[in-house]
């Protein structure tokens, strides 16, 4: 595949290739830790793929090996530049808008890819939870750090991730803060599949292009039916907006349009009252 650079950030790559958008954290010296500029600037690549009609999928990578030869997907938030109430940029502010970020990737109506090579550590292992699927190196390693560093994330960090593995299997997670290997990941329902280093990205862009063979309205359709119960009235609005969008691509809705802008009554009689 032929990546093309979409456009050049500080912190991060961005790169698009045939529908598919790869958003790579650029921070190995810090095993790719985030800082809220890391962080906006995921944000502006992620809502860019979304508006791209010709992107179906975004994998989300880090970069890597560091000159030490490790490999990371991310470390979380950097430790370096935390402060009270946050991590603070050079406007001085606390954020912790990665939360922002985490819920911008729940609701894409496009297919997100973790592809974790080394450490997936602290809120670095909440996004690939949140991501949609996670295709793992061999060399992956996974875990929480919260209650070890003074933090936690109790949102979905902790109930999605019950999710995916089960409540105990979580609660171990967060209360032990171990690191799990990927074979423990795959054998725990945390990732889809694992497989040699060298060939993550490849393997990435295998599914990729396997899902964009897909219709794309049943893979939006579906992604926000699998996330509505556990995101609550916000998963509710986001499945309830593809009924529109759905709606809105169909003659009888049309007919509403059409009748207001002739300044008739609409004839809905000759639309069924389906069974
Ligand atoms: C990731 C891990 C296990 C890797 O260990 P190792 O031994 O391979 O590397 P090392 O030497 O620890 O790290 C290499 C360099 O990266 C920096 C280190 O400070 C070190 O820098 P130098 O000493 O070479 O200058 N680095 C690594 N992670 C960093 C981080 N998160 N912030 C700043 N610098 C970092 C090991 O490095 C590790 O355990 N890292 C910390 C993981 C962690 O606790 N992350 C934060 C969790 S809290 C969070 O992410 C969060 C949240 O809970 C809620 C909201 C938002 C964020």
């Amino acid at each position: 595949i032929s990546w093309t650079a979409a456009k050049d950030y500080e912190d991060i790559l961005y790169h698009k290739a045939d529908g598919i958008a790869k958003i790579t954290i650029n921070r190995p010296h810090k095993r790719n830790a985030f800082r809220p500029q890391t962080v906006f600037e995921m944000y502006e690549a992620f809502v860019d793929a979304r508006e791209d009609p010709e992107i179906g999928v975004v994998l989300l990578t880090g970069a890597g090996p560091h000159h030490d030869g490790k490999y990371a997907f991310c470390a979380g938030g950097d430790q370096s530049i935390r402060d009270y109430a946050g991590y603070v940029g050079s406007d001085g502010i606390p954020r912790l808008n990665v939360l922002d970020l985490q819920r911008l990737i729940r609701s894409l109506p496009k297919v997100v890819i973790a592809l974790v090579a080394g450490y997936a550590i602290g809120g670095g292992h909440v996004l690939h939870v949140i991501c949609d699927l996670t295709i793992a190196a061999d060399n992956a390693i996974f875990g929480q750090t919260g209650p070890k560093v003074g933090s936690f994330d109790g949102g979905l960090g902790s109930s999605y991730l019950a999710r995916l593995v089960g409540p105990k299997k979580a609660k171990e997670i967060w209360f032990l803060c171990r690191q799990y290997s990927a074979q423990e990941a795959l054998n725990m329902g945390l990732v889809n599949t694992v497989v040699p280093v060298d060939q993550l990205e490849a393997e990435g862009v295998r599914w990729a292009q396997e899902i964009l063979q897909k219709s794309p309205l049943a893979i939006r359709c579906l992604k926000s039916a699998f996330n509505a119960d556990c995101d609550g009235q916000a998963g509710i609005q986001e499945l309830a907006g593809n009924a529109t969008l759905l709606y809105y691509m169909n003659e009888e809705s049309n007919e509403g349009k059409q009748a207001f802008l002739e300044k008739r009554p609409p004839n809905f009689r000759q639309f069924p009252w389906r069974p």
